[in-house]
């Protein structure tokens, strides 16, 4: 069986690259081990004006500690923070990252993960530049599904910690399967009619509220994961850079797609860190189908 590292190093990612991924995919352990001692929800809000769970800080601080005392990170930005945290100057590489996505399952114990992409230089930049992208799974298993620019590979920890792969060149097949945020009532713009549409054609609603639980099962089963605008959120709730960027890297690395329901979202550059974005994401016809309908 092939290991991340082994698979990084075939894949040509340097040193530093292969260093970080493998850092934070060991974070996996102690961000387990804290779901238990922090179920509730902060008192906090994050930049997004969401309240916080308590594993969202804890992730946050932990990641960010680990990342700021490896010296391989020029900087970080994250979901539960205002702004970009400046740490080793001459590092070639930034991060950014939903520490802890789905978090609003935790005590529910439904499948979370953690969202990372890995940007050579600064951190604001459009997603096509991302030199790599992972999310780590806390599901029954620990997973790692990593790309750096050579399509898609998932890792699951053994139990000596160590990512083994459990699959190689993953493509997203043309699959029936969907999930869409938000309430249906409240759909704005050509949502409502693209759903109806793959209803009609078939396509089966499975949505847990974990984007990164819902998108890895997109990933290998096929269909789309939507969170559309509504009057209240008229980009949608997903933020480009923590959560859009990385997954539709990753998406794309596998011979899907990302949109925003008319465009790629790996062209836009950020204006601002937390900036939000409509996102379809999945399989190649599925994205057609959306960015088709007027
Ligand atoms: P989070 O990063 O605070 O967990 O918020 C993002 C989450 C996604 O994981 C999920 O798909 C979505 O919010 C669920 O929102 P909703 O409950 O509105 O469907
Ligand atoms: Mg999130």
């Amino acid at each position: 069986m092939t290991t991340l590292p082994e698979y990084l190093k075939e894949c040509g990612a340097d040193d530093e690259l292969a260093s970080i991924i493998s850092l934070i995919g060991a974070q996996a352990a102690p961000i387990r081990d804290a779901f238990i001692s922090n179920q509730n929800y902060a008192d906090s809000t994050n930049s997004s004006g969401e309240t916080q769970a308590e594993m969202d800080t804890w992730s946050d601080t932990h990641i960010t500690n680990v990342l700021a005392a490896s010296g391989l990170v020029r900087e970080v930005a994250s979901e539960e923070r205002d702004d970009i945290v400046k740490l080793s100057e001459s590092a070639k590489y930034s991060v950014v990252m939903d520490p802890l996505d789905g978090s609003s399952l935790i005590k529910v114990n439904l499948c979370v993960g953690t969202i990372v992409g890995i940007y050579e230089g600064s951190c604001m930049q459009a997603g096509k530049d991302l030199k790599a992208a992972f999310y780590v799974l806390y599901g029954p298993m620990t997973t790692l599904t990593v790309s750096v620019g050579r399509g898609v590979a998932i890792f699951a920890q053994d139990k000596d910690g160590v990512y083994q792969m459990l699959k190689n060149h993953v493509k997203i097949p043309e699959g029936n399967l969907y999930g869409s945020g938000g309430v249906r009532t409240e759909w704005l713009g050509k949502h409502a009619k693209f759903v109806n549409r793959i209803e009609n054609e078939g396509a089966k609603n499975r949505y847990s509220g974990s984007f990164v639980a819902d998108f890895h099962q997109i990933l290998q089963y096929g269909g789309v994961y939507a969170y559309p605008p509504s009057e209240k959120q008229p980009n949608g709730k997903l933020r480009l850079v923590f959560e859009v960027n990385p997954i539709g890297f990753l998406a794309v690395q596998a011979g899907g797609a990302v949109s925003n329901g008319t465009k790629t979202t790996l062209d836009i550059v950020p204006e601002e860190v937390h900036q939000r974005t409509i996102v379809y994401v999945g399989s190649h016809g599925m994205i057609a189908k959306i960015e088709a309908t007027e």
